[in-house]
């Protein structure tokens, strides 16, 4: 399948990230998330750090460090050592990363902007 992310500041601003070979495995391999080569304009956060990384919740802590990134901020999502995307994070109008406990996707806009709005569709490849 093809992954593709939309994602939307509060000042309008649209982008968006695609990626090849999406794969989420079972619940016994904790939903481990695989995928392939990035295309798009929001830039790459997603393969540094959810690439080969299994989903963590508030009350299954499956993350490479000690402390638990789900509940540091505030979301369910493929944490590594933490993230550069999560697009689980709660709904804070403003648009500024001033907690990280926001939609975050951190190579666009430098970082600064938090997100209004993000999708996640997956389709067979073409
Ligand atoms: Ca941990």
């Amino acid at each position: 399948m093809e992954l593709r992310i939309d994602i939307e500041t509060f000042g309008g601003e649209k982008a968006y990230a695609k990626y090849s070979n999406f794969l989420v495995r079972s619940d016994r391999e904790n939903f481990r998330l695989t995928f392939g080569s990035y295309r798009g304009n929001a830039g790459d956060s997603l393969t540094g750090r959810a690439n080969n990384s299994e989903f963590s919740t508030f009350d299954r802590d499956n993350d490479k460090i000690s402390k638990s990134c789900a509940v540091a901020y505030d979301s369910g999502w493929w944490f590594k050592d933490c993230f550069h995307a999560n697009l689980n994070g709660p709904y804070v109008p403003g648009g500024e990363t001033l907690s990280w406990k926001e939609i975050i996707w951190d190579d666009f806009k430098g970082g600064k902007e938090s997100m209004k709005r993000s999708e996640m569709k997956i389709r067979p490849e073409m």
